[in-house]
């Protein structure tokens, strides 16, 4: 059964919601730069990012100003291209507040006023960008904000990932062999299964949730729970499959559509290199493609675990990569940063 996704939103409420930073994005086509606020929203589905533009701010206030009584938004100046830092950093401040207001507002009531937050706050194409940050969790800590700490006092990271592609590509085969080290010959379609593994990268430990997802083809819809809260794609396909190539970039087209941008981190994965008699898909080819979608690719066997942790260790290296906390962990450390 699909789960409606406005459905899923509205069933969560809100926690907490802040702004975490800022970027400069330029704008498609016409080049001009703009200003984007890094939102963090915080609800049942642990938290995720919504990058909002200024007047998006606006147009919000607009809507729920009269309810917001003494709250400070800040008015709209022209300072070159609104880019001047100190005044992003005025705005940044400023907008929390009216964020935290409004956040009030929302937990008061149901009222028109409320939904117009509620969507501004979840709505996943906003800026048609969605980055979940942590994966979907009820628990005291994830809910007060605390991040989770390991039994030696290290932060844990929780990581949602999924995996996708057509049918009977090795799907689960390459999850169980992950999260179990075990194999089955046996071809047993999948619904969906989530598979659970802690790791360790770059010194840093994960939990990893793997969604196992039933095989698409070019007719399946997505569903929302494969993106809510997911921090990264596996696509699989069979180099001895020739469809199956095919489908990921199918696959691929309706993840944009659904995330609204391609930025999103996913490694391209051949599985079945054991079949050497059967391959129809080439390594090159493989490449090729993971090229131009500027994303990692591996070739592996779940028959005989040849580079299946690869898989998962190259993607979590991506979703660091892309993860706006660790980089503002960078900039504070004297990364560069863009101005
Ligand atoms: N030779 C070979 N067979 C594999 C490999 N991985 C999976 N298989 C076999 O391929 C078949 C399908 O594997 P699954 O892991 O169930 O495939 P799936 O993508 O999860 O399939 P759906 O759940 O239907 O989408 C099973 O018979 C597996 O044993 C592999 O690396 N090599
Ligand atoms: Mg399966």
């Amino acid at each position: 059964m699909d789960v409606n996704c406005e459905d899923a939103v509205r069933e969560n409420p809100i926690y907490s919601v802040s702004i975490s930073g800022y970027e400069i994005l330029s704008e498609e086509g016409s080049g001009s730069k703009f200003v984007a606020y890094t939102t963090l929203v915080k609800d049942n589905n642990g938290t995720r990012t919504v990058k909002r533009r200024y007047r998006e701010f606006h147009f919000l206030s607009t809507k729920i100003e009269p309810f917001l009584q003494g709250v400070h938004f800040p008015k709209k100046r022209w300072v070159g291209d609104n880019l001047d830092k100190t005044f992003v950093r005025e705005r940044q401040t400023a907008l929390q507040h009216f964020l935290t207001a409004a956040l009030d507002l929302y937990k008061r009531e149901k009222s028109k006023q409320a939904a117009q937050v509620e969507r501004f706050l979840c709505d996943k194409v906003a800026l048609g960008q969605f980055c979940p940050l942590t994966k979907a969790s009820t628990s005291a800590a994830s809910l007060s904000g605390r991040p989770k700490v390991a039994a030696n006092r290290q932060q844990v990271k929780d990581r949602r990932i999924c995996l996708v592609g057509f049918m009977a590509v090795g799907k689960s085969s390459i999850a169980a062999q992950y999260a179990q080290g075990n194999y089955s010959d046996s071809y047993l379609p999948t619904i969906e299964n989530t598979y659970h593994k802690t790791i360790q990268v770059n010194g840093e430990i994960f939990h990893t949730d793997v969604l196992d997802t039933a095989g698409q083809d070019e007719f399946s819809a997505l569903n929302c729970r494969y993106t809510l809260g997911v921090y990264g794609y596996i696509y699989v396909y069979s180099v001895a499959s020739r469809r199956s190539f095919e489908m990921v970039k199918v696959t691929n087209e309706k993840l944009k559509n659904e995330l609204g941008h391609d930025g999103f981190p996913r490694v391209l994965v051949g599985n079945k290199t054991d079949l050497v008699q059967e391959r129809k898909v080439s390594t090159a080819e493989g490449r090729s493609l993971a090229e131009e979608w500027g994303c990692g690719f591996v070739e592996c066997s779940a028959k005989s675990n040849t580079n299946i942790e690869a898989v998962f260790l190259r993607l979590l290296q991506d979703v660091e990569r892309n993860d706006p906390a660790t980089q503002q962990d960078r900039e504070k450390s004297g990364g560069c940063t863009i101005t």
